[in-house]
């Protein structure tokens, strides 16, 4: 099914009402480790308007990366923000500036990366090159996040907190997704509670 000729660009969808942001990280900061770094990001989400309504359990992920980079810490929570998305990414890219966040390479590796996954079920479609070609800035905006549907470390967490989840242009569940993934891709995916 192509959701995109069923949807309308940019509007929230009447099937999902949630705000899903993803969270990872592998390099120290000030806070701790990437675990203590995750956890000090979520205590800063009120001062920024950013209500914390669910959290997944802590995961442990190796680097889905062209770069050999230590393993990730990995979770998702739904959020609540009475924000429009793009200002919504605005915030939490300035969240992670006050985690040290330093954008040298594409998929290197990083202190914190708080990524928009999924706005109420609202498209934006992404254009231009995403990987590594992409430069080192920040992406436009696209929704649903253009990786989310090929990536344990963001698919496994989701499904903790929104085990009925779709992914808002195919339509297909998380649990669709999962079993989708390539072998291997859930091998040394380790759950660490949170
Ligand atoms: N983020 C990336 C690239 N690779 N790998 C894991 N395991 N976890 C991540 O959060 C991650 C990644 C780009 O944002
Ligand atoms: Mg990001
Ligand atoms: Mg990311």
């Amino acid at each position: 099914m192509n959701g995109l000729a069923t949807r309308e660009i940019g509007r929230p969808s009447a099937a999902s009402t949630k705000v899903l942001v993803g969270l990872g990280g592998n390099l120290a900061t000030a806070a701790g480790g990437p675990r203590q770094t995750i956890e000090a990001a979520l205590q800063m989400m009120p001062a920024f308007g950013i209500r914390v309504c669910e959290r997944a359990p802590l995961y442990r992920t190796p680097a889905l990366s062209t770069y050999v980079q230590q393993k990730y810490v990995n979770t998702v929570v739904e959020i609540e923000s009475a924000l429009p998305p793009a200002t919504l990414l605005g915030l939490l890219h300035r969240i992670e500036v006050l985690f040290e966040r330093v954008r040298r390479d594409r998929w290197g590796p990083r202190t914190l990366d708080l990524d928009l996954l999924d706005y109420r079920g609202m498209v934006i479609p992404a254009v231009g090159p995403r990987g590594p070609e992409a430069g080192v800035g920040p992406l436009p905006l696209a929704l649903p996040h253009p990786g989310l549907a090929e990536r344990a470390f963001a698919l496994l967490p989701l499904r903790d907190i929104v085990p009925g989840w779709r992914h808002p242009m195919t339509g297909e569940s998380v649990e669709t997704l999962i079993g989708r993934l390539p072998a291997g891709a859930l091998r040394e995916v380790e759950r660490l509670g949170s």
